[in-house]
């Protein structure tokens, strides 16, 4: 008989990587999507090969839950579903707590319940460690959140742990750093960067409007990081894992890589909210910060060490920064 696994957030960026994975794997696959009233929901799932049974549910919604937990008798559950974005959360802290830390709350307590021997991966952040002082962070670094979205996210990964270690459950923390692919959402930095520039190029825009450009971010490829999820499921006992690239890069440099890949020269002056690009091709401003995108706080640096799911899982990163940005790129020129 196959495994079911129940995948939260299937529709995301990860899950529909997961999803296929999974399905490859020959697990039987079931996600919980929300209802909305916007097309496009199931666009990441639109290509994929095999059969994902799919049930409308709610993180906020204990019932969804805990109906869908009884219906499939999940052996696995990846907890992906988050209100993931770092920016909203300041402008609804109360909803990304809910959805984030609640919710996750609320899933234990079923499977605890209902399903104790199931095996509950969570999609925790690197966020948690927010502006600790530390350079380079691994498993044992300080947590110092300082957004609602780090916050709420910090709660959730120490129920996690209070699951694991309070009823023996095989609960594990997943520590992904910021990653990336053609599926990311467009209100993320990297795929605004890259969708925007290409729209540049087919003169679509003119420029693109950033917030902090210095701010540090170390970017894996989604597609490796969804398979540490399953490596960390199958370790022969639940823990917790930094899962990075061990390099980082700011926003700046992130855009010269994008446009030197495009063939465009840039080129920076002025300082603080005045910094702009100008295209060296025809002397346009092709880069400007508005200060409206700064978020009330941001972390300056994010960086992490992955070497002990190295060690304890045989897990590295396989696409460095140069080979994510061709393939986002690559994927975002065959869309214009
Ligand atoms: O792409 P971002 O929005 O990602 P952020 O905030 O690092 O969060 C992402 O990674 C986390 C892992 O550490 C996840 F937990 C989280 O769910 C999400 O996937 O912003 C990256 C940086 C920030 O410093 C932001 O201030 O880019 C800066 N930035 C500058 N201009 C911008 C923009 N961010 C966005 N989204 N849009 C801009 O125009």
């Amino acid at each position: 008989m196959s495994k079911v696994a129940f995948i939260t957030g299937i529709n995301g960026q990860d899950g529909s990587y997961l999803a296929e994975i999974l399905l490859k794997k020959g697990y039987s696959v079931h996600g919980m999507i929300r209802r909305s009233s916007s097309d496009g929901t199931l666009d990441r799932l639109k290509d994929i090969e095999g059969d994902i049974q799919l049930y409308f549910g709610d993180m906020s919604d204990s019932v969804s839950l805990s109906n869908i937990v009884l219906k499939i008798s999940p052996d696995e559950i990846y907890n992906l579903a988050a209100q993931s974005d770092v920016g909203v959360s300041f402008i609804s802290p109360s909803y990304t707590e809910r959805i984030n830390s609640l919710g996750t709350l609320n899933l234990l307590e079923i499977i605890k319940k209902h399903k104790p021997i199931c095996k509950f991966y969570q999609a925790s952040t690197s966020e948690m460690f927010g502006s600790s002082g530390v350079k380079i962070v691994n498993e044992e670094s300080v947590f110092c959140p300082v957004s609602p979205y780090g916050i709420s996210k910090l709660s959730a990964y120490w129920f996690v742990k209070y699951f694991r270690n309070a009823y023996g459950m095989f609960t594990t923390n997943g520590i992904l750093f910021n990653h990336e692919s053609p599926r990311r959402g467009s209100n993320f930095v990297t795929k605004k960067i890259i969708k925007q520039a290409c729209e540049i190029i087919v003169k679509k825009r003119e420029k693109i409007k950033l917030g902090n450009l210095n701010a540090k971010r170390d970017w894996g490829y989604a597609e490796d990081y969804v398979n540490a999820m399953w490596m960390m499921m199958h370790h022969s006992i639940p823990d917790d894992f930094i899962i990075s690239t061990g390099k980082s890069y700011t926003i700046e440099c992130f855009c010269n890589m994008v446009f030197n890949k495009l063939g465009i020269k840039i080129e920076w002056e002025g300082e603080g909210i005045n910094r702009k690009a100008i295209n060296t091709l025809n002397n346009k401003i092709i880069i400007e910060v508005d200060e409206n995108i700064y978020r009330p706080l941001d972390i300056c640096h994010l960086e992490g060490d992955y070497s002990k799911a190295k060690k304890i899982l045989g897990w590295e990163p396989k696409t460095d920064l140069d080979q994510l940005i061709d393939i986002m790129v690559d994927a975002e020129m065959i869309r214009m």
